[in-house]
């Protein structure tokens, strides 16, 4: 198949990239965002999230004319879309996924397609949004014929093709990561692997679009396990006055082992989410899958407890101080190492916590940012320098690079609470 024109729907995390490492391939492509300002950034080849090498590659792109956003949908030959798929509430259920923007994408796009088009769902979904996805096209343009209703013939092509890339390493995996392909049909699989052809080195494997769905909650939701696994030894061995770190160490010299990290919880957007789309699809089979979101959902307030637990300790020995006027400092706020990103941060939900506890005397190191979110209005945003000098208790809560040079005596005469295990270990 040939695709002279892409349009990529949805220009965040993975739309971006994906809509400039296309355009790196010499092919038209227009990107479709709802948000003005995102556009404009884009068309003034800057960009409006953090990923390294992007800035580059969006830059180019632009600069050459193979990249050009827009807010409004236009006609295209393949049209994937990138949009995000959050959870709701409904009906006391609190984890139901919410497939409203996939919806308001799929009616964007419907008034421009033409017979011959192919329409991708990358978007992290629930088993069964894909056929969802084609019945509201269908709806919205009964002149063109989709491939769940006629077949291979169809006017239109249909697939689910998850993304897997990690943040922090977008540009490289998007081009080196396999590609799971999900068609409605064996033509649909075909086309779209024609598309990804165009930008992927990796293989591209054939299955159906319910696979597919399946895969990628499934990749997340084993992941989300495993790290449950080494949070619940952590607390485990907490109480058996055993060192964890080394421990998963010793385990995993094992050949069949390979424990992942504790921390203070599961953040960002993906791992902490998409286990549950499979949990609000089969709550009574997926108990093991609800008991990990279950059990790093409830890390932050354990390692809440650890600190006021050293506040305690502290104030035991220090009897002229009173709780008000102990000084903590909290290093990172981050989801995970060496990003800016705080969404669904364990690491910022601990800080606001002891935020409200603390009031003045919480100091916040994170040197990704530049000002605190509003949520930790009256902190104070420190240099590390600054909070090992004043704090008497330190928490480490992301291993950012900047704090793993701090040397250990640093801490001598203060209380650690070390969720990562940076000197711990
Ligand atoms: N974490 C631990 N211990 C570990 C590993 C991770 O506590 O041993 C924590 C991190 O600190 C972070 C959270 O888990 O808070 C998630 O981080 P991550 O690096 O595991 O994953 P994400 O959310 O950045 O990206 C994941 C990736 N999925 C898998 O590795 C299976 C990525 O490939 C997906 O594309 C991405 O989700 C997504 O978009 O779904």
């Amino acid at each position: 198949m040939n695709f002279n024109t892409v349009s990529v729907i949805g220009l965040g995390y993975i739309g971006l990239p994906t809509a400039a490492v296309i355009a790196s391939r010499r092919k038209q492509v227009i990107g479709v965002d709802i948000s003005q300002k995102a556009v404009d950034t884009i068309n003034r080849g800057e960009i409006h999230i953090v990923e390294p090498e992007l800035d580059m590659l969006v830059h180019s792109a632009v600069n050459e004319g193979y990249l050009r956003a827009t807010t409004k949908a236009e006609p295209a030959d393949a049209f994937l879309v990138a949009v995000p798929t959050p959870f709701k509430r409904e009906e006391g259920k609190t984890h139901v996924p919410d497939l409203t923007y996939i919806k308001a994408a799929s009616l964007s796009i419907a008034p421009v397609l033409k017979s011959g088009d192919l329409v991708i769902l990358e978007s992290t979904s629930p088993v069964g949004a894909t056929e969802q996805m084609e019945a509201w096209l269908a709806e919205a343009r009964p002149d063109l014929s989709f491939p769940s209703q006629v077949g291979e013939e169809s006017d239109i092509r249909v697939a689910h093709c998850p993304e897997r890339v990690l943040p922090g390493h977008v540009v490289r995996e998007l081009v080196e990561n396999d590609r799971v392909i999900g068609g409605i049909t064996q033509r649909c699989s075909e086309a779209a692997c024609s598309l990804y052809e165009i930008f992927v080195k990796g293989e591209s494997i054939i299955t159906t679009a319910r696979t597919a769905e399946m895969a990628k909650l499934t990749e997340n939701s084993f992941r989300d396990v495993n790290i449950a696994f080494a949070n619940e030894l952590s607390i485990i061995c907490d109480k058996l006055k055993i060192n964890v770190w080394e421990l998963i160490r010793l385990a995993n010299r094992h050949p069949r082992v390979n424990i992942l990290q504790p921390g203070p919880g599961v953040g960002g957007h993906c791992i902490a989410v998409d286990p549950w789309f499979i949990v609000s699809q089969t709550p009574e089979q997926a108990q093991l899958i609800r008991t990990a979101r279950e059990v790093n959902d409830s890390k932050p307030q354990w390692v809440i407890d650890q600190v006021n637990q050293a506040i305690g300790m502290f104030l035991g020995h220090h009897s002229h101080y009173t709780a008000r006027d102990v000084t903590v400092a909290c290093l990172g706020l981050a989801f995970k190492p060496d990003i800016d990103d705080l969404r669904e941060s364990p690491a910022l939900a601990i800080t606001q916590t002891l935020h409200k506890q603390l009031s003045s005397n919480l100091l916040v190191v994170e040197p990704n940012i530049s000002t605190l979110p509003t949520s930790l209005e009256g902190a104070t945003l420190s240099g590390i320098e600054e909070a090992l000098e004043k704090a008497d208790i330190i928490v480490l809560l992301v291993d950012h690079k900047a704090f793993k040079k701090i040397e250990f005596d640093r801490f001598s005469n203060r209380y650690l609470v070390d969720t990562r295990g940076v000197w711990t270990s």
